[in-house]
């Protein structure tokens, strides 16, 4: 087996009073976790047991590629968020953000609007396309934008299990919490850099 799940990157009352201790115990341990779970078993020993799960994520179908893609989805969007995260990204990535959406807070908007007006569960995320232009995009379950040959720089997870347990069925009131002060914008960067060099994208430690 060549993946393991991956640490959660901080306390799970790291990210307290946006999101809950509870919350991030239920994601990480139950739904993350669960995953993970699942995709041992479903792939045991096969061949694909020797794949990265970056592979998984390309070339699997059915539910193997859900459990793998929910594994991948899920450590990367640990670390989308941090305790130290909102703000505005800075940089080359800032240049980047202006040149695809004019400003940040068109950004912002962009990506709440993908991410409350996504129909069921599923990510929104912000990508870098083939070209290094910058798109922000949602994807359905557990699809993944590396399917379509963009690197992701950011993501949020709205399914209902990353809110409901804080916020009931108020999505909107869950992204406001996660725009502004939990978006990890260093991490973000450091992905466009690596997107810009033409490096696959990985899921880096924190
Ligand atoms: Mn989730």
């Amino acid at each position: 087996m060549k993946f393991e799940m991956q640490k959660l990157p901080y306390d799970y009352a790291a990210l307290e009073p946006h999101i809950s201790e509870q919350t991030l115990r239920f994601h990480y341990d139950k739904h993350h976790a669960g995953y993970m779970k699942k995709l041992k078993a479903a792939i045991g020993d096969t061949p694909e047991a020797e794949h990265s799960l970056e592979r998984l994520v390309k070339e699997s179908s059915g539910s193997t590629f859900n459990l793998a893609a929910q594994v991948w989805n899920h450590d990367f969007y640990w670390r989308s968020l941090s305790p130290d995260g909102g703000g505005e990204p800075q940089g080359e990535l800032a240049t980047a953000v202006n040149d695809a959406f004019g400003s940040f807070d068109s950004l912002r908007s962009s990506l709440k609007e993908a991410a409350a007006g996504h129909f069921g569960s599923g990510w929104a995320w912000l990508v870098a396309g083939t070209d290094g232009r910058l798109q922000v995009t949602s994807t359905h379950d557990a699809d993944n934008p590396i399917r379509y040959e963009q690197t992701p720089l950011l993501t949020i997870d709205v399914w209902e299990h990353a809110y409901y347990l804080d916020v009931k069925n108020d999505r909107g009131k869950y992204l406001d919490r996660v725009l502004d002060n939990l978006l990890n914008w260093k991490f973000a960067a450091e992905n466009y850099t690596d997107a810009t060099d033409g490096k696959p994208i990985q899921l880096r430690a924190v």
